[in-house]
């Protein structure tokens, strides 16, 4: 008998599968299959480029002012259209939106809150660099008449799925439901999500560090130190060389780094007085934390783990330093040895 060829695993025979495995409930399966059906719309959009004519500034601002560009706009609307409907959502809140938004009332409501960061890295769109989707789902508070933003002010831990798609060579979505870090590639002939990397796992040691160096002298004392020491090489107290990669898209060196291992930093840094930093915790930070800490890796403040934060503001923004274990526990203990 000759070896059956293994079949390839649809996301979703993956999601029916996790559901007969008392994994995921119905409504949450909806949930991601939608976002997913979303993001091949948002991919067919991204790929067409100049063709499409959706590159370039869209003339708007978001609440953060900072200038969108019409795929963020394009991208944010594909996103709420495809999630209004199927009933499994209370309310969506985006990066590029003042405030959350229910879902209308012509539909039925779901118990889940969606976030969603609809085209990180946008800045790269125009020079044809990888962006990506990153989203992140919450349980709506039981009680609830209307949603306001507050029922979405919910640490990373309440997360009960997050993910992103990243646009890239191939369009992959990566996801969690709390069981794993798993990677799918879309088939562009077939149109569908397919398993190629189960259980992900983010080596635990390092030696690739990926930040933007153009802020350095704007880092505090502790941020100083830690890549000095990164960047002494194995002449230095770390004993080996370090190299960098800085994509600044963070799905593209996130995924890098599940795939391959390195830390991940963008610090607070002198130009910003509240010490926040540039991510944002609600659509970037915590959606990528559970995603790494679900292939083994670790993601932090620089302080304290990023997923126990009680966020105070939907938009608010965090420093993060995620990756593997091993490099953001040196990092961490660098930044509370300065405390
Ligand atoms: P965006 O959500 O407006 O695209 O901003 C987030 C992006 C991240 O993808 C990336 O890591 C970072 O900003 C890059 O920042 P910089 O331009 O300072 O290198
Ligand atoms: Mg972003």
């Amino acid at each position: 008998m000759t070896d059956a060829v293994a079949e390839p695993i649809s996301l979703t025979r993956f999601l029916i599968e996790e559901k007969r495995a008392g994994r995921i409930n119905p409504d949450l399966r909806l949930l991601v299959e939608v976002v997913a059906r979303a993001c091949k719309r948002i991919s067919v959009a991204v790929g067409k480029g100049a063709l499409g004519g959706v590159l370039g500034d869209a003339g708007t601002g978001n609440v953060q002012g900072e200038a969108q560009k019409k795929l963020d706009v394009i991208a944010n609307d594909v996103l709420l259209e495809a999630n209004a409907w199927g009933g499994h959502l209370a309310a969506c809140a985006s990066e590029e939106m003042d405030h959350c938004q229910p879902i209308p009332d012509a539909y039925p409501r779901g118990n889940y809150l969606l976030l969603f960061d609809p085209l990180d890295g946008s800045s790269n769109i125009d020079v044809n660099v990888g962006v990506g989707t990153i989203f992140s789902v919450l349980r709506c508070p039981e009680g609830v008449a209307t949603v306001a933003d507050a029922d979405f002010l919910q640490p990373g831990t309440s997360q009960v799925a997050a993910g992103y798609c990243i646009y890239g060579p191939s369009t992959m979505l990566v996801l969690t439901i709390g069981h794993g870090t798993h990677a799918f590639t879309l088939d562009r002939e077939q149109g569908s999500f397919v398993l190629t990397q189960k259980d992900m796992r983010v080596p635990e040691e390092t030696k690739e560090f990926a930040i933007n160096m153009s802020n350095q002298r704007h880092w505090e004392a502790p941020m100083q130190d830690y890549v000095r020491d990164l960047l002494a090489g194995r002449e230095g107290p770390r004993g080996k060389d370090f190299n960098m990669r800085w994509i600044a898209s963070m799905v593209a060196d996130v995924h890098r780094i599940l795939t391959r291992g390195g830390i991940f930093i963008y610090p607070w840094d002198r130009k910003d007085p509240t010490k926040a930093g540039k991510l944002r915790l609600m659509y970037e930070a915590n959606p990528m934390s559970m995603l790494i800490e679900q292939a083994g890796g670790a993601a932090t403040d620089g302080r304290g783990r990023i997923l126990e934060i009680a966020p105070a503001q939907l938009h608010q923004r965090v420093p993060v330093f995620l990756g593997s274990k091993a490099e953001v526990a040196v990092a961490t203990a660098c930044h509370r040895e300065h405390d």
